[in-house]
């Protein structure tokens, strides 16, 4: 299914407005000829402040949806009968599922199953040769898989075992993908990635929280000791990475992404206030990293992912490019040039204060 085929195409973006959803948007119009239509609910974590910078484009529409309203979600295939769809629409954050879990369930679970089952129904009244090239890809984590300990890799085929609502509900839906593939023939595929970083993420993940946290002069919160491991990896690769799939994947298959990239929470943690210290130095003349804090651990804090991304790089030639250190620069400059749009995303029920664990140890 290539982008840039001879006629026009049609892609949806689910969750388009949101960190990842973004960056695919604001790729796919800029580097591709393809009509690209954002569905998002806009909860508090999308904001079409993120798309903004191609919402000028007269191949970009925009369409504020439930993706667990069936009648809704019909009406988008008919009206703009698509070529393929990028679903990355959820519930993201492992914190917020732990305080509410419900939400998960219905746009994770709920609304993967109602987008598959309209996308099933589009697929089947295709004409032969756009049914065989329609695509749908389910984007997905690493979290389905559970922990590691300090040794060993995730690999495709290792088992889910999930620590979170949050990562149940993805995995739930990845069941649910992959089975609309093998049992109804929609042409699925199905990605998943390890922890993303970079510009328009909402500031409840570690590294916009402690950017914001440090430069207000607050706290900066490390969870438990602050070893636990992610494999991180720059936003533009992630994007790089599902457009290989959709193009060059092979309907089925899974593929792993991620960064080659692990730290330790406490190394990132350091890495930011060493950029912060050399940017934006603080007015007390003190290193950021006299604010670091350790606070009450995670319930089922994972300890360390890492993912083994050699499928996707050996059948696809993907590889992600972006260094952690010029990453995470570009991510702190983007922070603080954009105070607007960090004080557009935080309101009166949200202020950076701590998730997913009891309040009085924040
Ligand atoms: P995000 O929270 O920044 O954005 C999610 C978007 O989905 C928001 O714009 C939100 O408004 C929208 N949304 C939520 N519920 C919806 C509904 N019912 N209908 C329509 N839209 C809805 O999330 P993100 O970090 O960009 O993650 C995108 C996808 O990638 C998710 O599926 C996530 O599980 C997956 N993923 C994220 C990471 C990561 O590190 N952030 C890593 C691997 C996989
Ligand atoms: O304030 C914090 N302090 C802290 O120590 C926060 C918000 C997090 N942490 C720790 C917890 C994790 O070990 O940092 C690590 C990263 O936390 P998050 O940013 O919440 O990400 P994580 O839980 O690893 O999940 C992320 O990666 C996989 C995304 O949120 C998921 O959507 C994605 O699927």
């Amino acid at each position: 299914m290539y982008i840039n085929s001879g006629s026009q195409t049609t892609v949806f973006v689910t969750g388009g407005a949101g960190f990842i959803g973004s960056a695919l948007v604001r790729h796919l119009i800029r580097k591709t000829s393809a009509s690209v239509v954002t569905i998002d609910k806009l909860t508090y974590a999308g904001t079409r402040a993120s798309i903004e910078p191609v919402a000028h484009s007269d191949r970009h529409y925009f369409e504020q949806a439930d993706i667990a309203n069936a009648s809704v979600v019909n009406d988008l295939f008919d009206r703009y009968d698509p070529d393929a769809v990028f679903h990355l629409a959820a519930e993201s954050h492992v914190d917020r599922s732990i305080d509410g879990p419900a939400a998960f369930i219905e746009t994770n679970i709920l609304g993967s199953y109602t987008l598959l089952e309209a996308a099933r129904e589009h697929w089947r009244d295709l004409e032969s040769s756009r049914a065989e090239d329609f695509r749908f890809l389910h984007v997905s984590t690493d979290e389905v898989y559970g922990e590691l300990g300090d040794e060993g890799y995730f690999r495709e085929d290792t088992p889910y075992d999930p620590s979170s609502p949050y990562s149940a509900s993805k995995a739930s839906a990845d069941h649910l993908a992959r089975v609309w593939q093998r049992t109804y023939g929609l042409p699925v595929l199905v990605t998943n990635c390890s922890n993303n970083y970079g510009p328009y993420q909402y500031p409840e993940k570690l590294i916009p929280v402690v950017i914001l946290k440090a430069i207000d002069g607050e706290p900066i919160p490390v969870y438990g000791t602050g070893e636990n491991v992610r494999d991180w990896l720059y936003v533009e690769d992630h994007v790089r990475a599902l457009r290989t799939v959709m193009e060059e994947g092979t309907v089925g298959e899974t593929y792993n992404i991620g960064g080659r990239c692990e730290k330790q929470n406490l190394d990132v943690v350091h890495a930011i206030c060493d950029v912060l210290d050399e940017e934006y130095s603080a007015p007390h003349g003190n290193s950021y990293r006299d604010q670091i804090t350790f606070v009450e651990d995670r319930p089922g804090h994972d300890w360390r992912y890492a993912i083994d991304c050699s499928k996707i790089e050996e059948e696809l030639g993907w590889s992600p490019k972006e260094s952690f250190e010029s990453g995470i620069r570009k991510t702190v400059r983007w922070y603080l040039n954009h105070r607007d749009w960090c004080r557009a995303a935080l309101d009166e029920t949200y202020d950076l204060e701590r998730l997913g664990a009891d309040k009085t140890d924040a």
